[in-house]
Formats: C-alpha cells, sequence, structure tokens
C-alpha cells in the first residue's frame, strides 16, 4: 500500500480552497495510485466552512482521497505534511495600502513558519497567500530547520495568463508558447519576459513583431490581470488561481524537458542577474523531476527587460525592509 502524501491547505474555506481541494483529491496532482491526506487548516471562525467543504470532498467519492484532516491551528494542521499549500490571508480592504497587507499579513507567516519548523520535516511550501513572495520570505526565516530551497511563491498564474494572451495575439493554441518566465514579485512590476519565450519554436518577437505592443499593452495587461478580474467578478481570481497552484506543484515534480522553464518565485542566491541574497524572487526555473530544481543561468536580457527587473527588485527589497523585523 503506498504511503499517503500530506498535503496541507490554509485557507481551505476560502474561494481558491474551494478549488483547489477538489482538484488534489481527486489524483489530478500525486496520480491515481498515490492516496493523499487532506489537512485543511483555518482560522477557528471558518472551521464551520472547511467542514462543509469537507462533507463535499467525501461526497465526490475520489478513491485517491485517503481521508481528511480539518485543524484551526498551523501546529496541528502542518504535522507531518509533505506539502504545504499556504493559500489563506487576509484580503486587502478598501483604501489599504500594500504596505498595510504586508504589516497585517506578517504575523500569520511568522505563526506558519514556526509550526512548520516544529510539525513537519520533509515538506515543501508554495505561498499562495499574497503578497506572496514577502509573505514566502517570512515564512522561510521562521523556519530555518528546512532547507530554503523547499520555500516557493506562486508566479504561475502570472506565467498562465501571459501565454495566454500571446496565444490570442498570435492566433495559436496556448499551448504553442513556452518559456515564459515571469521575473521579480507577484505584483503589478512582476516581469513577462517575452523576449526569451517560443511560440512554436520561434522567438515570440519573430511572431509578434508588434515590438511596442509587447512592451506596453502586453505588460501592462499580465500585470494588472487580477485587477480586471476583480472588476468584472466582483471578486479575485479563484478557479484559475487553483489551477496555476496546481500546475506549480506538478511543475516542480516533474523532469522539466530540455530546454524548456518555468516560473516561480524561489531564495535568490545573490549569484545570478544581479539579484540581491536571500528575496523570494520569480525566476524561469527547470525541475530535476523530485521537487528539486535550478535556477537557469545565461537568458540574455534586454535593457528593457533589465530595467523592469530592476524596479520589481527595488519592490521587494522596500517589502523586506517593511518587514525586517519579522524575519526571526
Ligand atoms: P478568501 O478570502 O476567499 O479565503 C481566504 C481564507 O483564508 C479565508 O477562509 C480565511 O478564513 C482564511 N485564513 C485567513 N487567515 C488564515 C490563517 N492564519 N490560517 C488559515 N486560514 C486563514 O481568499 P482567496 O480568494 O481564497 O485568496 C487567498 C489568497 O490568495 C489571498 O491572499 C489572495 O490575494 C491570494 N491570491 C494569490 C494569487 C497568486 O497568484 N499568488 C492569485 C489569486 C489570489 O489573489
Amino acid at each position: 500500500m503506498t504511503k499517503p502524501v500530506r498535503v496541507a491547505v490554509t485557507g481551505a474555506a476560502g474561494q481558491i480552497g474551494y478549488s483547489l481541494l477538489f482538484r488534489i483529491a481527486s489524483g489530478e496532482l500525486f496520480g491515481p495510485n498515490t492516496p493523499v491526506r487532506l489537512h485543511l487548516v483555518e482560522l477557528p471562525a471558518a472551521i464551520k466552512g472547511a467542514e462543509g467543504t469537507a462533507m463535499e470532498l467525501e461526497d465526490c467519492g475520489f478513491p485517491t482521497l485517503d481521508g481528511i484532516e480539518i485543524h484551526d491551528s498551523p501546529e496541528k494542521g502542518f504535522e507531518g505534511i509533505n506539502w504545504a499549500l499556504l493559500v489563506g490571508s487576509k484580503p486587502r480592504g478598501p483604501g489599504m495600502e500594500r504596505n498595510d497587507l504586508i504589516r497585517d499579513n506578517g504575523p500569520i507567516f511568522v505563526a506558519q513558519g514556526r509550526a512548520l519548523a516544529r510539525a513537519a520535516s520533509d515538506v515543501r511550501i508554495c505561498v499562495v497567500g499574497n503578497p506572496c513572495n514577502t509573505n514566502a520570505l517570512i515564512a522561510q526565516h521562521n523556519c530555518r530547520d528546512v532547507p530554503a530551497t523547499r520555500f516557493s511563491a506562486m508566479t504561475m498564474l502570472d506565467e498562465n495568463r501571459a501565454k495566454a494572451q500571446l496565444a490570442i495575439k498570435a492566433g495559436v493554441n496556448v499551448g504553442q508558447v513556452k518559456n515564459l518566465a515571469i521575473w521579480g514579485n507577484h505584483s503589478s512590476t512582476m516581469v513577462p519576459d517575452f523576449d526569451n519565450a517560443l511560440i512554436g519554436n520561434k522567438p515570440v518577437t519573430e511572431v509578434i513583431t508588434d515590438r511596442k505592443w509587447l512592451e506596453n499593452d502586453f505588460f501592462a495587461t499580465v500585470q494588472k490581470r487580477g485587477a480586471a478580474i476583480i472588476a468584472a467578478r466582483g471578486k479575485s481570481s479563484a478557479a484559475s488561481a487553483a489551477s496555476a497552484c496546481i500546475d506549480h506543484v506538478k511543475r516542480f515534480l516533474t523532469k522539466t524537458p530540455s530546454g524548456e522553464w518555468f516560473s516561480a518565485a524561489v531564495p535568490s542566491d545573490g549569484k545570478l542577474y544581479d539579484i540581491p541574497a536571500g528575496l523570494i524572487f520569480s525566476y524561469p526555473v527547470r525541475s530535476k523531476g523530485d521537487g528539486t530544481y535550478e535556477i537557469v543561468k545565461d537568458l540574455k536580457l534586454t535593457p528593457f527587460a533589465r530595467e523592469m527587473i530592476g524596479r520589481t527588485t527595488k519592490e521587494l527589497l522596500e517589502e523586506r525592509e517593511v518587514v525586517k523585523d519579522l524575519l526571526g
């Protein structure tokens, strides 16, 4: 009998949780032969909602779902887990500045980092809750027992959004678009790197020759897609975020084909592309197929891309400054 993979999802009663949990339970993430034990972690006030979701998960009759645990504390919720998908955090309220959100959510990731250190050893962590890069930085600093390279933050949704926009513009299926790296912060300063991406094995810039569109409309659409969805739906992206989280974990668990890469925010070692050490920075990465990865080296960056990467780096440094007292 295969040992179940234990996956904790924080914010299990939230909108992303409601989509994500079913896709994990169905066997889509770890395959049809790997049982999954879900740890639903919520705030005490939202436990009832998590119980409702758990009932629906049972009612789906997924053979891969080995069991469900519901916890109102990260200490209990993270016990023995192999994956921590840290989705839960406070949403940005009306009139709230980004720095207020960073300060408000920081303590959640201090507590969760400490709980991970105590409760889990063979664990990999993906932070989705915003501001995800800096939240991942806080969790990682408060969990020194787990290697830093096991922490990542999700920029896969931004990659998927960017690929979709390029595919629409070029009139091709999105499967034709490859190697679209997101650099930097998951925020409106993110850098969708079209110069190194391919459409049907040709450079994007050979297929879409309108560089003005690429540097302006394409950039702005990708950077502001989250806000556009809120404006249209009245709620933030949920199913697409859950789908990207599935893609993120799958890409780490699958050997990346030669010459390809995907986007994930991972700790910088300070040696590549002039990014200061320690930041959780989105890079093009390649998985070795077992959860470990390498950052793709020696990609050529245009002066435009360098300038944009400089801006997103500056923003991440400023965010780190705002939470410096939380970096245990
Ligand atoms: P919801 O407000 O629907 O759900 C959040 C849930 O988290 C709530 O049920 C709440 O009770 C729970 N929660 C809050 N603090 C918690 C804690 N300390 N422990 C456990 N649970 C806790 O938000 P949802 O739409 O699901 O979004 C969740 C997070 O994802 C937000 O921070 C959001 O900004 C972020 N996103 C990140 C994206 C990314 O690409 N990285 C894209 C989508 C999304 O915007």
